[in-house]
């Protein structure tokens, strides 16, 4: 028996104070023109895939939140939409999600292409970030495709159209530079409790979860117009007894040509999509997956104000 088994508890006043730091937290909206790397930046420093990515622009469709934790700081990064000049109701509430990510955050991370530079798109979203007095951190991504010599000519001119607190040079694919962003990140979010459990990932559910990895890979498997004219949803997730899910995933497309593309020869285009899906998918949720696609084509579904509340997205009008 251990002997000091009864002993009585010391009092209150004689026990270790419990190191309580105080702790951090705060949001930090990820922005950027399409294509910057900010979803690779987002899980990068996430540590995880949380949101998906994608060689095409307008990968990223809804804000998406990440939670890191580092040095007593938890930082829920804002994966938002790339911001460009929105046509249809769809892009219209991507872009309009994006500004509201900005909007809420207590800071702003601009991620710009070092390899595409200032483009139009870049120097239209610094305009507006210029006019909202918050702080920005500015990043240039993607530092391994450009000679060096040609970012500190791209990082002076973006500070001198926008006020920007510290100007980080990264590489989010190569994980280069990533270190002294979360430094600063970390020290400088604001005093406060934790909002998300700390061992939680994202905010993502399951069932968007699904829709949006097979939505990457028909961003992936497929060209032209089809990718941004194809949306996912997810009708049907059922537990099965052997610990496995069958999930059942809707994909809308425009147009009865983008269905036939979608489907490919005996349905080969669909299956591929639907098998890289799965194999992701078994990895992120630890368990078997059954999972099916079934294609219709819906013409005029990006102007529908149910097919965009499904993605999340706020109707605008
Ligand atoms: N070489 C290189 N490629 C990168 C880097 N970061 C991102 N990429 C690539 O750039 C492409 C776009 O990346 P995403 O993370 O999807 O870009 P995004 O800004 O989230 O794009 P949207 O969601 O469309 O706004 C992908 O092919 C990435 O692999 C980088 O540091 N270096
Ligand atoms: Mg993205």
């Amino acid at each position: 028996m251990n002997e000091n088994q009864d002993l009585p508890h010391p009092p209150e006043e004689d026990r270790p104070a419990p190191s309580r730091e105080p702790t951090r937290c705060g949001l930090v909206a990820v922005v950027g023109a399409p294509n910057a790397g900010k979803s690779t930046l987002v899980n990068a420093l996430a540590g995880s895939k949380v949101t998906i990515v994608s060689p095409k622009p307008q990968t990223t469709r809804f804000r998406i939140r990440a939670v890191v934790m580092h040095e007593g700081s938890q930082i829920i990064l804002v994966d938002t939409p790339g911001i460009f000049q929105p046509r249809r109701r769809l892009d219209r509430a991507m872009v309009a999600a994006a500004w509201g990510g900005a909007q809420d955050a207590d800071r702003t991370l601009l991620i710009v292409d070092a390899r595409a530079g200032l483009t139009d798109a870049v120097r239209a979203i610094v305009e507006r970030l210029a006019k909202a007095a918050k702080p920005i951190w500015l990043a240039l991504n993607k530092v391994d495709l450009v000679e060096p010599p040609r970012l500190l000519p791209l990082a002076a001119e973006l500070n001198q159209l926008l006020t920007v607190e510290e100007t980080f040079m990264i590489s989010a694919e190569k994980s280069r530079g990533l270190d002294r962003l979360l430094e600063k990140m970390a020290a400088d979010m604001p005093p406060g409790p934790y909002l998300f459990p700390e061992d939680e990932l994202s905010d993502l559910p399951n069932r968007m979860l699904v829709a949006e990895i097979v939505r990457e890979q028909i961003l992936r498997q497929t060209h032209e117009e089809v990718p941004h004219h194809a949306t996912v949803e997810t009708e049907n997730w059922q537990e099965r007894k052997d610990g496995s899910v069958r999930v059942d995933c809707t994909i809308y497309v425009g147009r009865a040509t983008q269905k036939a593309i979608l489907i490919g020869d005996g349905g080969a285009k669909v299956k591929a999509i639907g098998q890289s899906a799965r194999r992701e998918l078994e990895t992120l949720l630890e368990r078997r997956v059954h999972l099916f696609l079934n294609v219709k084509d819906r013409p005029g579904w990006d102007e529908e104000r149910g097919r965009l509340r499904a993605l999340g997205l706020e109707d605008l009008d």
